[in-house]
């Protein structure tokens, strides 16, 4: 039975996913001195996310608007970055966003919360 929803649940993200991709519209243009400064900053941060997972989704789509090219760590089953999530983050809930900033690491959870972050920081 649980392999029976979870792969409803994949096959729905994966549609989800592939919508996404089609609709997603136009990046944010900056200029390219700008852009290298945002892709700079942007090598603090890392989105610990499932691929198919809605609100993993929601976040990724902000991501490429904003035209952030966040490094993304898939934290499914047997990963190591699961582990890390779970260890340091405190649960394995994704999307999660990983902020380094002055030698200190910030876990935030909660899709809505990582799009505020990152619209306030980068719009
Ligand atoms: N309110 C959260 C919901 C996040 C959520 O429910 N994520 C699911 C995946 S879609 C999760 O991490 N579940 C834990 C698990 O699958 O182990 C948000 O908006 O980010």
């Amino acid at each position: 039975m649980k392999i029976i929803i979870n792969l409803i649940r994949n096959l729905l993200g994966g549609l989800i996913a592939l919508v996404d991709v089609i609709t997603r519209g136009t990046k944010l243009k900056r200029t390219p001195e700008a852009q290298k400064r945002v892709e700079d900053e942007t090598k603090s941060l890392a989105l610990y996310q499932f691929f198919a997972c809605p609100f993993c989704i929601k976040t990724r789509r902000a991501m490429y608007k904003l035209n952030l090219p966040i490094n993304k760590r898939n934290a499914s089953q047997g990963s190591v970055y699961r582990d890390e999530l779970l260890a340091a983050g405190g649960k394995v809930q994704t999307p999660c966003l990983r902020i380094e900033k002055d030698g200190q690491v910030e876990w935030l959870y909660e899709s809505s919360e990582i799009i505020k972050y990152l619209q306030n920081r980068f719009a």
